[in-house]
């Protein structure tokens, strides 16, 4: 079995992003399924092409992107994804769409297809924050989800896919008041978490 996992790119100034922090610690194997670990541009399009062209090339069962939720306190485990781009910000190539849809030929929204609720309970069981989140939000992260669901829809049936966001890190925070934060330990030990619970659902 395969799985794909990937993590952000730093973008709105910041130095690192604790998704691809954490993604790169996981271990090779879990439960014996292959981790391949992809790292994704914050850019719009660019990154749910990057996503697309290594889910053709490797052929996963399992695709778990993951994202920083800078403000959130839990680890959240990502419902749904919507069709629309609404950027706050610009993104790393300095692209700020406003209420444009993502494909045109789209449905609305797309649901994630992995077992969030088992996912939600077995990260909470080993003691760590985490919570379903019903909205991505209108950014790259919300694109990347609804991209990575459009063609697991149109052409990948079998793949499991989602998303998964993740607190700031401590050291994020040291200048930022009243945000919370979350060890790059706990991140990754959810991480790995979710790969064996989606994995186990296939086995
Ligand atoms: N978080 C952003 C995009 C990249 C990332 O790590 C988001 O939540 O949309």
């Amino acid at each position: 079995m395969k799985v794909l996992v990937t993590g952000f790119v730093p973008f709105g100034g910041e130095k690192i992003n604790p998704s691809f922090e954490a993604v790169k610690k996981l271990p090779l194997k879990i439960l014996g399924a292959e981790i391949i670990k992809l790292e994704i541009p914050t850019v719009f399009y660019k990154s749910i092409e990057k996503l697309i062209s290594k889910i053709s090339e490797i052929k996963p069962d399992i695709v778990i992107c993951t994202g920083q939720a800078g403000g959130r306190s839990h680890i959240s485990i990502e419902r749904v994804a919507i069709n629309i781009d609404d950027a706050r910000i610009e993104d790393n190539e300095g692209n700020k769409p406003v209420d444009k849809p993502i494909f045109f030929d789209g449905e609305n929204a797309y649901f994630s297809n992995l077992p969030i609720k088992k996912i939600v309970e077995g990260i909470r069981e080993i003691g760590i924050p985490a919570e379903i989140s019903n909205s991505a939000g209108t950014f790259v992260c919300n694109h990347l989800l609804y991209g990575l669901m459009y063609y697991i829809n149109r052409d990948y049936n079998r793949i499991l896919g989602g998303f998964i966001h993740v607190p700031y890190l401590p050291e994020q925070v040291l200048d930022k008041r009243n945000k919370p934060s979350m060890s790059l330990d706990n991140i990754t030990k959810a991480l790995e978490k979710t790969i064996e619970i989606c994995v186990e659902e296939l086995l």
